[in-house]
């Protein structure tokens, strides 16, 4: 319902000839009405439309429609309201979920085992509900559909007591998932039991199953068994039986608990790994919206004030060398310009691979040493190499060609500002030349 709602809301602005405020106005209220039609937070509502608001009345950047910088804001801003994309842990250890009865614990527990078997974990699964005699027939089953090692005491009282079993148990597993016990309410006896399972269990992971018709309450909820217990993730489960799934992955959004994943049925393989992006992207049903968020990611890539900031460091760097390559070598740029002459004579070849390496082994600089790279030492170098899995050659590759960059923009970019090539615009040419080579040189 949510899907089609904003569906309708994005085609009005889709279908428009002229993107009159009236038009984006209605699409606006559009977009209201669908969320809250879904039981979406109104103060959320209101605060997003405010942002569609402001920034439709912005000017696009060159190279983007109106239509298309309002279609990509507002996925972007639907997005950020879901929680954007969360990263799964992907080698957890142990996972405790949690989550009050009829939730979806225990379906849960079934599909996480079956998940985590099929990117190659071992697996065990333990019932420590204690109260509800059935779920340890439930889960064992499970276990055994799923095909992994169940864990549990028929007519044991004590959670306690199981867990510290079934760890000496399952001690050989790479992971190890507990299914508690639920209640009709969050109440003390409940906190009590789980604090006794996590001491014993000390689990990496903990998790809250919510269903996903609870809505804004999920809110409330995560946060009271956040500050009961702590928790660091949430799973909705029933996603695919209540229209309220979009709303309550929203009030999920704001506490800080990622949502990981989402059921979609009664089913073990009947859970997905959850992206509001892709989410957002699949109900706006906006044709090519890849296409346009491509091309904005363009764009603003090439934007010339990010190209020529004034203060050069390694992140100013990649973003040049990854429009170089766009643009074709430098010194046909520079030709063009009639610079050739005045350049340094280092040529900067790098190729798609070397650029992605690039990329990699920046990810394992710290913030300031991108900012600074002059401080990037020989130990320095050595535990960049490390962290990033590549060499120490690699590295003081990188930051030679960062070196010979700096050189070289910021030659051009006082050639640019002299009164000489007062009527050559530098950033304009730059920009043609790379719209231009773009499909040629840079996937
Ligand atoms: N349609 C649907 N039903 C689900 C899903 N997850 C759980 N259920 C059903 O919800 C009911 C309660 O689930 P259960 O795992 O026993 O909840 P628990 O009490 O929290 O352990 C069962 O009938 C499940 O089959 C889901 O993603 N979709
Ligand atoms: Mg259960």
């Amino acid at each position: 319902m949510l899907g089609e709602n904003l569906r309708k809301a994005l085609e009005r602005i889709n279908s428009a000839r002229f993107l009159s405020d009236e038009t984006i106005e209605e699409s606006i209220k559009d977009i209201q009405r669908a969320l809250i039609a879904s039981d979406v937070d109104v103060n959320l509502v209101y605060n997003l439309a405010n942002e569609i608001r402001a920034l439709s009345k912005k000017k696009p950047p060159e190279g983007l429609s109106r239509k298309e910088f309002i279609v990509k804001n507002t996925y972007e801003l639907l997005s950020a309201l879901l929680g954007g994309t969360p990263i799964v842990p992907e080698q957890p250890k142990t996972i405790l979920l949690l989550g009050l009865f009829g939730q979806g614990k225990t379906t849960t527990a079934a599909k996480l085992a079956r998940f985590y078997k099929k990117r190659g974990l071992s697996v065990g699964l333990v019932c420590a509900d204690v109260h509800r005699p059935a779920s340890y027939e439930q889960l064992k089953q499970l276990s055994e559909a799923v095909g992994v090692d169940f864990f549990g005491i028929k007519g044991e009282k004590d959670a306690k007591k199981i867990v510290g079993q079934a760890i000496s148990t399952m001690k050989k597993k790479d992971l190890v998932i507990v299914d508690s016990a639920g209640r009709s309410a969050l109440d003390s006896e409940l906190i009590d039991e789980v604090k006794d399972i996590k001491d014993v269990l000390k689990p990496d992971q903990i998790w809250l199953v919510l269903s996903a018709d609870i809505g804004q309450l999920a809110k409330k909820q995560a946060k009271a068994f956040h500050d009961a217990v702590g928790i660091n993730g949430i799973i909705i489960s029933k996603a695919d039986s209540s229209a309220k799934a979009g709303s309550t992955i929203a009030a999920c959004a704001e506490t800080k608990a990622p949502v990981y994943f989402v059921g979609t049925g009664e089913k073990p393989d009947e859970l997905e790994l959850f992206d509001a992006k892709r989410y957002i992207a699949k109900i706006m049903g906006y044709p090519d919206l890849k296409g346009l968020l491509e091309k904005a990611a363009e764009i603003e890539l090439e934007s010339p004030e990010e190209l020529f900031e004034d203060e050069f460091n390694l992140d100013v760097f990649y973003k040049q060398l990854k429009a170089t390559m766009s643009m074709g070598p430098l010194d046909k740029v520079a030709e063009m310009l009639g610079l050739k002459q005045t350049l340094p004579k280092e040529q900067i070849e790098i190729t798609g691979e070397k650029l992605k390496k690039f990329k990699i082994i920046m990810d394992s600089m710290t913030k300031q040493e991108r900012k600074r790279p002059d401080i990037i030492n020989g130990s320095r170098i050595k535990r960049i190499a490390k962290g990033s899995g590549s060499t120490e050659a690699s590295v003081r590759e990188l930051l030679r060609n960062y070196k010979k960059m700096e050189r070289m923009f910021g030659k051009i970019k006082k050639i640019a500002k002299t009164d000489s090539l007062e009527d050559v615009n530098m950033e304009k040419i730059l920009k043609k030349f790379s719209a231009k080579k773009k499909k040629k040189f840079w996937r």
